[in-house]
């Protein structure tokens, strides 16, 4: 089972409707990891699970999320309430108090994925405004296979299509 998470557009509108077309109806869940500069009203939320950014004004964006289905439970916040720009200790924290699988934010606009205190930590990156060792791929986010024994991460580029060498396998 899939679920993709993308993160920080920061008002660039359109590669979040290429991906929701892209992906709708081939992913059991698209996770959208805040600072869209978008209204909670727009129809790309009718499909992306948005949570507010620290550039987002409309207050109907939820601060976090608790996702749960028969295969993966996930936490997912932006990370400027926990100050993710500084390190991840407040979301270890944060996720500890929490039975989850998979922690997911943005706000950093650095792609990762690693696992810490037994749980997946994944940051998409900004698909727009990429920072970090991986900003010159110009804009990525991930994927999440969920399997019985195993969690597979992959990101991707704007084009749709997955970077050789970024494509990480996690025990469960
Ligand atoms: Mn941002």
């Amino acid at each position: 089972m899939d679920y993709l998470i993308v993160s920080d557009t920061h008002g660039d509108r359109q590669i979040l409707t290429d991906i929701v077309a892209h992906y709708k109806g081939k992913v059991r869940a698209m996770f959208y990891n805040g600072d869209s500069e978008l209204q909670r009203s727009d129809e790309l939320f009718d499909t992306l699970l948005p949570v507010i950014g620290n550039m987002d004004d409309d207050p109907m964006f939820p601060d976090d999320r608790n996702y749960e289905d028969e295969f993966v439970k996930i936490y997912q916040t932006h990370g400027h309430l926990v100050h993710t720009e500084i390190s991840l200790n407040q979301l270890r924290e944060v996720a500890s108090h929490k039975d989850v699988d998979v922690v997911t934010s943005g706000h950093t606009h650095m792609l990762g994925a690693e696992k810490i205190d037994g749980k997946l930590f994944i940051n998409p990156g900004s698909i727009s405004l990429p920072k970090g060792p991986y900003a010159y791929l110009k804009g990525t986010y991930a994927i999440l296979s969920v399997e019985p024994k195993k969690f597979i991460v992959q990101f991707y580029t704007r084009d749709l299509q997955p970077v050789p060498g970024l494509k990480f396998e996690f025990d469960r």
